[in-house]
């Protein structure tokens, strides 16, 4: 997603509805990815030729230090340049205390407020012509409500719960072109775009951290709390909860699965393709 493509219109009578192939990918000049906790590097790609990285975070809602710093972390090994959004600004009574505490963070800070406007012509200059923005952050600081009211794009929003955690509206990635050419990407909050680079998840581990708690007094180190005796999470934990809680642990399973198999992959690739070489020397 992002790339520059020099393509080849056929024409009316060939295709009759405008269709295109793809000649050329223009070399990419930053790449958003992410590197993969642990020893096996595999980046993955997320976006090509981003120019700016919003990491949006709510006034009304404390500062996750870990969370900013992951998607700081993100878009430093893209060689993107970061920008903190603070947004809903109109939530809280001191719009400046907000801020102040995301300028202890980070790099550039703006404030705003889809409700009030506020902020949103300097979002906006960081966009334009030829130039690539994709905005980051949790489920429900209001990414693509901030789209929506600035370039105009019609997506789903949703109120977020009342234990202030959002609905996960956005489910993927999705590329915007603005009137004035400006391309921008909305992204869904980090628990799916976590399961998509990654196992290793803030959110979720928040979720659950009743079970992480529980689950050191489980008779077992390993317990996997499923038919174990002496299982302190299954003794507390509803059925539905645990059911879910089971259902995630085997997604980031087979994440990991995946992860390691492409490893393989790409080593074995690398060892023929070297072979090769040193025969042809
Ligand atoms: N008060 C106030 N509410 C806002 C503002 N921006 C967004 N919201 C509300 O916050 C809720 C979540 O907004 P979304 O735009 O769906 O959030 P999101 O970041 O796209 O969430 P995901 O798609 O789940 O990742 C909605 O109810 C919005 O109306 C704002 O500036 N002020
Ligand atoms: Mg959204
Ligand atoms: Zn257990």
């Amino acid at each position: 997603m992002g790339d520059w493509v020099v393509v080849e219109r056929w024409s009316e009578a060939v295709a009759g509805n405008g269709a295109a192939i793809i000649r050329e990918i223009e070399p990419r000049t930053t790449f958003l990815v992410r590197k993969a906790a642990g020893e096996a590097v595999v980046p993955q790609p997320l976006a090509a030729n981003v120019d700016v990285g919003i990491i949006m975070t709510s006034a009304n809602t404390d500062l996750v230090l870990a969370r900013l710093d992951r998607y700081l972390g993100l878009l430093r090994d893209g060689g993107i340049e970061p920008v903190i959004a603070v947004s809903k600004l109109d939530l809280v009574a001191d719009p400046a205390v907000a801020i102040a505490r995301a300028e202890a963070v980070g790099p550039r800070v703006i404030g705003v407020s889809t409700h009030t406007g506020v902020g949103l012509d300097e979002v906006r200059s960081l966009g334009g012509p030829g130039r690539t923005a994709v905005l980051l952050g949790s489920s429900g600081v209001g990414k693509s409500s901030l789209l929506n009211a600035m370039i105009g794009t019609q997506q789903v929003t949703r109120e977020i719960r009342a234990d202030e955690r959002g609905r996960h509206t956005t489910t993927r990635r999705e590329l915007f072109v603005a009137r004035d050419g400006g391309i921008w990407i909305d992204t869904p909050g980090m628990r799916e775009l976590a399961q998509w680079l990654d196992e290793d998840d803030p959110d979720q581990e928040q979720a659950f951290d009743d079970i992480a708690e529980l689950a050191a007094q489980c008779r077992f180190n390993d317990c996997q709390h499923v038919k174990e005796p002496g299982c302190a999470v299954r003794d507390a934990i509803s059925p539905e909860r645990l059911a879910s809680f089971h259902k995630l642990a085997a997604e980031r399973s087979l994440a990991a699965q995946r992860q390691a198999q492409k490893t393989r992959q790409l080593a074995a690739r690398a060892a023929v393709k070297a072979k090769a070489k040193r025969r042809s020397d």
